[in-house]
């Protein structure tokens, strides 16, 4: 596998980093995943702002433009001959010195690895999943604002280790005033009475590329969308409930916290937004 890393194509035994990066020392970095359809990236350019927004609300200071690294993100996809993928694509602070200040990192590190993609299994989408909400918190908007996408995930990593303990393949997560923020590497929607809901960015959710995708598809369905602040107790009692994120796409959920949502199968709303998505998967992105 070929791994690009500042500036050149590298054998994935080739492809090290510094123990003195602030990537790894301090988490101090941005990332983004991508999927590859048929040779097309889905959504990169939306990817590629959302990059540059964490980036800049970090202060960390992009080395490349948004098209250098489009076309790396490409480049990298065609040395591994993929068609159908998912792209990390990684920016550190870089090389420093130990110690908290960044003011010895000269140049961030720009990392893109693209690999075949682990699916969810067939029957999550048919039958749809059993999740549970867990204790970890969504990170709190004063400590670190949850719409940057960096690589702290300790806590995400947490909750969905809580997840698998009570067997859950994803987990919801509220955020520090109890309100549910997403799950722990995916957006949340409900169905209720004919309308999408979904928790608002200042709840603590992310603002997934999925996400946009599906409120794309609920104007093109008509469904009306809401996003603000919802409880357990709205997804407890909600007609339908699904979940979408680059990796898992669109996925539909049929019970939380041990309740059945809706009559326990996915939805019949849902089932038009995973066909919806899949079709659009098809039809958008950029060629390699
Ligand atoms: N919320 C969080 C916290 C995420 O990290 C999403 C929502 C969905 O956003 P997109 O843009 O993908 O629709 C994400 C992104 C994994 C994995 O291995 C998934 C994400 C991040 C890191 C790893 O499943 N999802």
């Amino acid at each position: 596998m070929k791994i690009y890393l500042d500036g050149e194509y590298v054998d994935e035994s080739e492809a090290r980093i510094s123990v003195f990066d602030h990537g790894l020392l301090y988490g101090d970095g941005v990332f983004e995943g991508i999927r590859l359809y048929g040779g097309c990236v889905f959504r990169l350019e939306e990817h590629l702002e959302r990059l540059e927004y964490s980036a800049k609300a970090i202060l960390l200071e992009l080395p490349l433009s948004r098209k250098e690294l489009s076309d790396i993100v490409c480049e990298t996809c065609r040395r591994n001959g993929l068609t159908d993928g998912y792209i990390r694509l990684i920016v550190t602070r870089g090389k420093g010195n130990l110690g908290l200040s960044p003011a010895g990192c000269d140049h961030p590190t720009v990392i893109v690895i693209a690999d075949t993609i682990a699916l969810y299994p067939a029957e999550y989408y048919e039958k749809g999943l059993d999740i549970v909400t867990v204790p970890t918190r969504r990170i709190n908007p004063a400590a670190l604002n949850p719409a940057v996408k960096s690589l702290n995930y300790l806590n995400n990593v947490l909750a969905r280790i809580e997840a698998s303990q009570h067997g859950a393949p994803e987990a919801i997560m509220l955020n520090d005033q109890g309100f549910v923020a997403e799950c722990t590497g995916d957006n949340i929607f409900m169905l209720s009475k004919g309308r999408l809901y979904t928790p608002d960015p200042s709840c603590g959710a992310l603002k997934g590329i999925t996400r946009d995708a599906v409120f794309d598809i609920a104007r093109d369905l008509d469904v009306p969308l809401v996003e603000g602040n919802l409880t357990r107790y709205d997804f407890w009692t909600a007609e339908e409930c699904f979940l979408t994120g680059t990796a898992a796409e669109v996925v539909p959920v049929v019970r939380i916290d041990g309740r059945a949502v809706g009559d326990g199968r996915p939805g019949a709303l849902t089932q038009r937004f995973i066909d919806d998505f899949r079709d659009r998967v098809r039809r958008e992105g950029t060629r390699l």
